[in-house]
């Protein structure tokens, strides 16, 4: 008889790629994926490096490129991107959905996702999937790009969370809340190496939106990915989206095990905020109840169905923003926004005089909006770290809808609790599902020409790891570093994506405006960071532009996935420091020269000897990587290492 599997593991199970399934967490796992996702600001690279694979056709059963992320078309960098993304979308088999359909884990979704089935995204929220029981990661779009060359995703076997929801949420508080509070117990690291997998009897209670947001947050926690099971509640959202073909039952098997069990009871969830400038920085709105506030913001893939609109339309009705406020909302697609017009909704919205936007991320990536001088700004989105709103010095609170809504009319954070006395998410108008702005691809697609305008540079190409590795420490991080602060993004710096040799100058720029030059200057080194480095987003621009200044070596107490993997694929060598107090003893400008870089077979090693002449003795440094990953880094990143692997394969059959 074979024993009770929770979800993540069933799921992965019937995705093999090779038969061996890790007993225990830790081992590398190789799983077959169905679907890709990509957004604008990381698909390009990701079609270049596609592109560069050199396959005709993409070999999932679904990819889809979005556009959303920037979509202000500030000067023809970004026009010529969706060009670029519109014409290689229809030549190599991929759904395309243009700019103002909406944002992409909001509508993948609605269109795409499907219980049980695996995605991989160059996006890190592409987990939002989870809420209706698909197994969904983020990655680096080099990643993505082998995905759609029908490469299996390789993974450290998670170990798997069972959060276990209890009890029914109070009317004022919200799916939001919850990812908050999860946020608060476990905080930015607390996901690392972890699936979240929701059961109990509080899951029916929760629409699937509400799962896909705390599912989305996921993210936030460091997690691997989160995932719901497909249930009744599921199988309804899926009928009104018009894809119950698309169906399946889905759940843990009675009585699996988990690695650690969460406890979560939903009825006794407050309003919460995460306070700047983290998403666990938590607090309650009751703590926080009379601070002035100068900005709302609503929207992002995080706060944007249908649901999260009417709310804030049935707080905003008959009454207006405070006149010390800017609100903006943005729907998550063009079907909510569609929906919340033929409803009276939308004008209800308008009337209050907040201020509508295009369906896309917006101000959740600092395209726009950045809040004055010291603004506190309220945002329904999913991380508020320093300066990601485009001003240094706003403070922004994480809320959920309900809670913006509120403070848009009052001027001032007031707590949910006194106010909402009635459910806000009754009787809701069916979501209008129409598929009519995506754009299928060519079935001619030899004839399909693809034009790339003078922002569109060729990847950088890498050699072989150095066989020694000297350097200086150019710059030492603390916990936490996110990859906002290793490349922001924002109106002046996300137009340069697909530009590797321009982007890389604002490398670490929100962090230390002498870096580039630094790194110029000694023609590269060493970076020394703290806890969780590179956590949040997917960009594998963060770890490319390293290593296009030189940098072949990161040690840290610890790396996020997204970010570690990226710095694989790119052949930067990652290490940890083996004794965690060697962080405190090394300094910016110490020289550091490793002894033992590679193992008498070749490979790189997995235990170095770092010399530190300054401090006149050694220390361990130990890289956490398999077998596969250290000769990935080794030849240069994974486009090295698969064409090496492709001219061994072909080398044998000639
Ligand atoms: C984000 O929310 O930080 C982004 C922008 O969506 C990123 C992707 C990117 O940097 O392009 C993410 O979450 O991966
Ligand atoms: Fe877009 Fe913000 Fe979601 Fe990232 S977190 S995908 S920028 S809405």
């Amino acid at each position: 008889m074979t024993s009770p599997e929770n979800l993540t593991r069933k799921i992965i199970k019937a995705h093999l790629a090779a038969a061996y399934l890790p007993p225990a967490a830790g081992a590398d796992v190789k799983i077959k994926i169905d679907q890709t996702l990509t957004q604008d600001a990381t698909g390009t690279l990701a079609y270049l490096q596609f592109e560069a694979i050199g396959l005709g056709r993409v070999r999932t059963e679904l990819s889809v490129s979005y556009v959303d992320h920037n979509t202000l078309q500030t000067g023809f960098e970004n026009a010529d991107d969706h060009r670029y993304l519109a014409a290689a979308a229809s030549k190599y088999g991929i759904i395309f959905s243009p700019a103002g359909n909406g944002v992409c884990h909001q509508i993948h979704l609605e269109n795409f996702a499907a219980p049980g089935k695996t995605l991989i995204g160059s996006d890190s929220h592409t987990p939002t999937a989870g809420g209706i029981g698909m197994l969904a990661f983020g990655a680096g779009g080099l990643d993505v790009a082998c995905a759609m060359a029908g490469e299996p995703f390789t993974i450290k076997m998670p170990s798997v969370v069972g959060a276990r929801l209890t009890g029914k949420l109070k009317v004022y508080a919200t799916a939001k809340d919850v990812i908050l509070e999860i946020l608060r117990r476990l905080t930015v690291k607390g996901g690392v190496g972890k699936v979240m997998e929701y059961f109990g009897p509080g899951v029916k209670t929760l629409s699937a939106p509400e799962r896909a947001t705390i599912a989305n947050m996921g993210a936030e926690l460091g997690a691997t990915t989160s995932v719901f099971p497909a249930d009744e509640v599921t199988r309804k959202f899926m009928r009104e989206a018009g894809r119950l073909s698309d169906f399946r039952l889905l759940s843990a098997d009675a009585g699996a095990k988990y690695d650690e069990v969460v406890e979560i009871d939903l009825s006794s969830v407050e309003a919460l905020a995460a306070a700047p400038h983290s998403p666990d920085n938590v607090k309650k709105l009751s703590e926080i109840a009379g601070l002035k506030v100068d900005q709302v913001c609503i929207g992002s893939c995080t706060n944007s169905s249908l649901a999260d609109m009417v709310a804030v339309a049935r707080i905003l009705k008959g009454k207006k923003v405070h006149p010390n406020v800017s609100c903006v909302v943005s729907c998550g697609s063009r079907n909510v926004l569609l929906t919340l017009d033929k409803n009276g909704f939308l004008s209800d919205i308008i009337k209050s005089g907040a201020r509508l936007m295009e369906c896309a991320c917006g101000p959740c990536i600092g395209m726009g909006q950045a809040p004055s001088s010291g603004a506190v700004s309220a945002r329904t989105f999913n991380r508020n770290f320093e300066g990601r709103s485009g001003t240094l010095d706003a403070g922004v609170y994480l809320v959920s809808p309900i809670t913006a809504a509120l403070a848009a009319v009052c001027g001032k954070f007031v707590d949910p609790k006194k106010y909402i006395k009635k459910s806000l998410s009754g009787a809701l108008p069916r979501l209008d599902v129409s598929r009519d702005m995506f754009v299928r691809p060519s079935k001619k697609p030899s004839f399909v020409e693809i034009k790339r305008g003078p922002n569109i540079r060729p990847l950088p190409a890498f050699g072989e790891f150095p066989t020694s590795l000297e350097g200086d420490v150019l710059i030492k991080l603390p916990d936490n570093i996110s990859t906002d602060h290793i490349l922001p993004a924002g109106a002046k710096i996300l137009p340069l994506r697909s530009n590797i040799p321009a982007i890389s100058e604002h490398t670490l720029s929100a962090v230390d405006a002498g870096f580039v030059k630094r790194a110029r200057e000694k023609s590269g080194g060493i970076v020394v960071a703290a806890q969780n480095y590179g956590q949040g987003s997917s960009r594998e621009h963060a770890a490319l532009a390293l290593k296009y200044l030189g940098v072949n070596l990161v040690i840290a107490k610890s790396f996020s996935r997204i970010h570690l993997a990226n710095l694989v694929n790119f052949g930067v060598l990652p290490a940890v420091f083996a004794d965690k107090a060697d962080y405190d003893s090394i300094a910016q400008g110490d020289r550091v020269i490793v002894e033992n870089l590679t193992a008498p077979d070749g490979v790189l090693g997995a235990t170095l000897t770092a010399r530190l002449p300054r401090l006149k003795r050694s220390i361990t440094l130990e890289v956490k990587l398999s077998e596969r990953d250290r000769e990935i880094v080794r030849v240069g990143g994974l486009l090295n290492y698969i064409r090496k692997k492709t001219a061994d394969s072909e080398g044998k059959t000639s």
